[in-house]
């Protein structure tokens, strides 16, 4: 009884140091680089250097995004290299050209318009640094970019004709104010604004030109709808808020009533928006979120890692009207 135990243990034991023995090149000495039993060494946020292409600093929306972006990488300890292309789309793309240069580990990108990027994307790729397009989309095949982080701007569009709509009875004269012409939320708010409209004979877009999304344009292009079409404008729809203050002070110098005389929706719901609210100037603004810093750098971190991530990460976004402002305002972070 006690022989067969001790004979049974032996075997075990035999057993188990057996194919250790047979083979201690695989199971006990440094794995080979490149097998698979290589252990990945995962990147952390402090091992990572980002380079950013930011567009410029057009409005009070991406002077939100910077700020996000760039407190951020601080707070989780990543090596962000950021460059600023000053609304030129030739300085931006330069911009991509130097991180590529530089062998950042990956590039984040705010593309000023959606056109024109699949050379210096191309070159990227080759060159094995991936990119993610953040806030705004560009017009280029699938794989040339790893992501896109950022708001669905056809809805924005939707969501600012559904208010309005509500706002004047369905029916107005609009004038329009357009972001920067060719660029992702100004061919999407425009598109979307439209789809709507469709089933509202009575709402009219009168006129339509671009502000830039600068609150300078957005004031001298009000001015002069004012000029040209005086009391017959009833709306104004701004694809963003910096537009949409622009046209209120027109409309004042003017003569007339910002949101009691001339109805105004508008997109970003940045602070100067719900102060506009909360003085009876601004009707209703759609938002469109700015803080991307955090969700940008952890695709960078899972894309850099190998981990698979999805083509679209859409931010969360509602609607704001006067009646919400006081009491939202002090939690506007932007
Ligand atoms: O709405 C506008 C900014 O790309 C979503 O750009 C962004 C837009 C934003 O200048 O204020």
């Amino acid at each position: 009884m006690k022989i067969s135990r001790i004979l049974l243990l032996f075997v075990t034991f035999a057993a188990l140091l057996g194919p250790l023995a047979c083979s201690p090149s695989t199971a006990l000495s440094t794995p080979q680089p490149g097998s698979d039993l290589e252990p990945k060494s995962e990147k952390t946020y402090e091992d990572l250097i980002v380079g950013y292409a930011q567009l410029g600093a057009e409005s009070e929306w991406r002077a939100a995004n910077t700020i996000s972006i760039k407190e951020t990488a601080e707070q989780l300890g990543v090596e962000l290299r950021f460059l600023d292309a000053q609304q030129k789309q030739e300085n931006q793309i330069e911009a991509v050209r130097k991180l590529i240069i530089q062998k950042v580990d990956i590039i984040g990108i705010s593309p000023i318009v959606e056109t024109g990027w699949e050379d210096v994307f191309q070159q990227a790729k080759d060159a094995g640094i991936p990119i993610i397009l953040v806030d705004r989309r560009a017009a280029v095949p699938e794989d040339l970019y790893v992501s896109y982080l950022g708001s669905d701007f056809l809805e924005e569009g939707r969501n600012a004709a559904r208010v309005m709509a509500k706002l004047v009875n369905g029916k107005a004269n609009i004038v329009e104010l357009v972001g920067t012409i060719g660029s992702a939320p100004a061919n999407d708010r425009y598109t979307g604004f439209r789809e709507i409209l469709r089933n509202y004979p009575g709402l009219l877009i009168i006129d339509s030109q671009s502000g830039d999304f600068t609150r300078a344009r957005g004031k001298e292009v009000m001015a002069a709808f004012l000029q040209k079409y005086g009391t017959d404008i009833t709306a104004v729809y701004a694809h963003n808020d910096d537009m949409a203050l622009g046209a209120i002070q027109a409309i004042e110098e003017y003569g007339l009533k910002p949101g009691v005389d001339i109805k105004i929706v508008s997109v970003d719901a940045a602070r100067g928006a719900f102060e506009a609210m909360i003085a009876g100037k601004l009707n209703a603004t759609v938002e469109c979120n700015p803080l991307l810093g955090p969700q940008f750098f952890e695709l960078a971190l899972k894309v850099v890692n190998g981990e698979s991530v999805p083509k679209w990460v859409p931010s969360i976004e509602s609607i704001f009207f006067p009646e919400d402002a006081i009491e939202v305002l002090p939690t506007r972070k932007y």
